[in-house]
């Protein structure tokens, strides 16, 4: 053993198990350019985007209105539904585009999180593997950093391509996630924010990014165990490695962001499970689950159907003598929780209206039913607020055509600035509550 490779062992004071070759070994890890500068990149992207990521996740649970009866079966989550507040709805376009901003961000950090985990990996593997308490600490809360983001991105992966057979379960698994990952992540930010600020000045950008695969060498070695003790010869420079991951990053969000941008780019959303089956003519937009799939069988959606009122007086009104009252219109978008949204102009009877047809002019809130039978979309619960928006609708028609059964014929709900899942689609009845909840 050579002086200078006696001085780079003793950094690390036991002999790992499996020698020279196992996962263990310091040496087994070869790749020149992991070190405390690349990491620190993917770093501090990461800082930026987490928050921004775990704040649009908060809207969209607030948005739901979770403290109303029936929107979620585990309320308030206790403590952690501390900053629940009652939900706006306006600007109409607000859950759009925060929902938009989660769900576009979330699919564009995986490659940024491949690559950040990547980039540590030696760590994982560091021998002894529990040097003193702090690391001991240390490693509990990287359980929670890395445990929490690949169960968070998986599972909201999962929900945008398999709707909501497990909806709640998703709710409080993606809920929960998330704060026990946001702990990980501030112990993880705290600890480490020095070191990246120190690393990332090791090195200008600017050069990294003008530097060659010939020119390509390790960072100087140090104490954090990130860089090759044994590295071998460059097969990318770190600027192919960034532009690898920065490319990865940017063809996810192109294929993904039409299913919310909509207009041309709707045709680009390649990689979207949704937004990209259609209806005809003026119901040309996405659908997101079908009368046909929803059950709604087309006898109780006929002449016979009557939309049922409950106040203080219930009354009801065939399909006819709603469009006999004065209608209003409003372009309006759909914002569904998988990211997807899309804009029409809608027309029908404003909410308020109806409650006042049923004589209850300020509701605390309204219960809303479809002709759907059971699942969590058959239901909703609208706050006072929803119910008295100018804009919120009862709508019959979708661009100056008849709802398409698809859509929700005879009558939906279209609620501004609400998720999707509220827009309760083929109404039947609605229960207005003066109560004080
Ligand atoms: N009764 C009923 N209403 C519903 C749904 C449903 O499956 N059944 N889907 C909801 C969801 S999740 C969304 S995003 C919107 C989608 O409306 P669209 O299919 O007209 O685009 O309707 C909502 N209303
Ligand atoms: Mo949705």
């Amino acid at each position: 053993m050579s002086a200078a490779h006696k001085k780079r062992r003793s950094l690390f004071p036991a002999e790992p198990p499996g020698g020279e070759r196992g996962p263990f070994s310091p040496r087994r890890w070869r790749s020149p350019l992991r070190g405390p500068w690349l990491t620190s990149v993917f770093g501090s992207i990461l800082l930026v985007a987490i928050p921004v990521e775990f704040v649009t996740g908060l809207v969209s649970y607030a948005a739901y209105n979770p403290r109303l009866n029936g929107n979620d079966q585990t309320p308030n989550h206790g403590i952690l539904g501390f900053y629940l507040f009652n939900w706006v709805t306006s600007p109409s376009w607000i859950y759009r585009f925060s929902q938009g901003i989660h769900v576009m961000l979330g699919l564009a950090l995986v490659p940024i999180v491949a690559a950040k985990l990547w980039s540590v990996l030696p760590k994982l593997f560091a021998w002894p593997p529990l040097r003193s308490v702090a690391q001991l600490l240390e490693r509990v809360s990287l359980l929670a950093l890395v445990g929490g983001i690949v169960f968070e991105l998986a599972t909201g992966i999962l929900n945008i391509n398999y709707d909501y057979s497990f909806k709640f379960s998703f709710y409080d698994g993606h809920f929960f996630g998330a704060w026990i990952f946001i702990a990980g992540f501030s112990v993880h930010a705290a600890l480490k924010t020095p070191t990246m600020v120190r690393a990332l000045r090791s090195r200008r950008l600017r050069s990294e990014l003008a530097t060659s695969l010939a020119d390509t060498v390790p960072e100087p070695l140090d104490a954090s165990g990130l860089v090759a003790v044994n590295p071998a010869p460059p097969t990318v420079s770190r600027r192919g490695a960034l532009a690898l991951v920065g490319a990865s990053s940017l063809a996810v969000v192109v294929l993904t962001a039409g299913a919310t941008v909509g207009g041309v780019f709707r045709k680009t959303a390649l990689l979207s499970p949704r937004g990209r089956s259609y209806g005809n003519g003026p119901n040309d937009f996405q659908v997101n689950r079908t009368a046909q799939v929803a059950g709604i069988s087309p006898g109780e959606t006929g002449d016979s159907w009557r939309l049922e009122l409950v106040g203080s007086r219930t009354v009801s009104f065939s399909r006819e003598q709603l469009l006999a009252m004065q209608q209003v219109g409003d372009h309006l978008p759909i914002a569904c929780v998988e990211g997807w949204s899309t804009v029409q102009h809608w027309s029908g009877v404003p909410l308020r209206t109806l409650a006042g047809l049923a004589g209850s002019d300020h509701p605390k809130q309204a219960r809303v039913e479809s002709l759907e039978r059971g699942g969590a979309f058959a239901t909703a619960t609208l706050s006072g607020d929803q119910v008295a928006a100018s804009a919120s609708l009862l709508a019959l028609k979708v661009n100056g055509a008849d709802l398409s059964p698809d859509h929700g014929f005879p009558a939906r709900l279209v609620i501004p600035a609400a998720p999707g899942v509220h827009n309760t689609k083929w109404v039947r009845r609605i229960t207005f509550d003066e109560g004080t909840s």
